[in-house]
């Protein structure tokens, strides 16, 4: 078995597919996505169809979204860990990774990259539309979160789990947590885990690139 991760350490979703390979302890070879290398940018958009990463390369595999490619690491290992066997634990973490990839990584990766517009092409209305999705989405969460489970959905760290970790990470840079005490706890839970932990020193050597300031909540 030889797997090949084509993403770049800093970008949310490419942490969600490392998060999740270290967890399951399978070894894999980076494949760096370099906006300033076209001849790799050019061999990239050959295997990712949206230009997005990650992507996932499995022998003569290859693997696109994160949600699947976790799901395709998961049977890789065997089954019944990040994706839990149990039925109704399976739609719980689906549900949390598809809330999280929809209403914080959504709006997240429509403000970040707006930031980065020439003068006079700010959006503060749609600034201000993203900026309330992800209030939802941390009040949603809050909720979610009400009946004491550790992690995302419930007492295993999952697929929930592994999205979670960095997107929150940034999205909160962007609308703070604020007085939600569960969405809090989880998210320093997240920080901890030794998975999470790896992928942010994979991360560290290309400095803090979000033009955004770091969590002051
Ligand atoms: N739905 C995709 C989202 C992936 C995504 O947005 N990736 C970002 C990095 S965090 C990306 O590739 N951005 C590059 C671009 O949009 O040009 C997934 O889950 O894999």
């Amino acid at each position: 078995m030889s797997l090949t991760l084509w993403s770049h350490p800093y970008a949310a979703y490419g942490q969600k597919a490392s998060v999740a390979l270290y967890e399951l302890d399978l070894p894999f070879e980076l494949r760096l996505v370099d906006a300033a290398d076209a001849a790799g940018m050019a061999a990239f958009r050959t295997v990712s169809p949206f230009g997005k990463m990650p992507v996932l390369i499995d022998g003569d595999r290859r693997v696109v979204e994160s949600s699947i490619v976790i799901e395709h690491l998961d049977r890789l290992a065997g089954g019944g860990r990040l994706v839990p066997a149990d039925p109704e634990a399976a739609l719980e973490a689906r549900l949390i990774d598809r809330v999280v990839d929809t209403y914080v990584g959504g709006p997240m990766n429509r403000i970040i990259p707006r930031k980065f517009r020439p003068a006079g092409n700010e959006d503060p209305f749609g600034d201000a539309l993203d900026a309330a999705i992800l209030a939802d989405a941390w009040d949603w969460l809050e909720q979610r979160l009400s009946d004491g489970r550790t992690w995302g959905a419930g007492e295993a760290f999952t697929l929930a789990d592994c999205g979670a970790a960095p997107i929150l990470t940034y999205a909160r840079r962007l609308v703070p947590f604020g007085e939600r005490p569960l969405l809090r706890a989880w998210h320093s839970r997240l920080m901890a885990r030794p998975s999470f932990v790896r992928a942010l020193e994979d991360a560290a050597p290309f400095g803090d690139l979000m033009p955004a300031p770091p969590a002051g909540d």
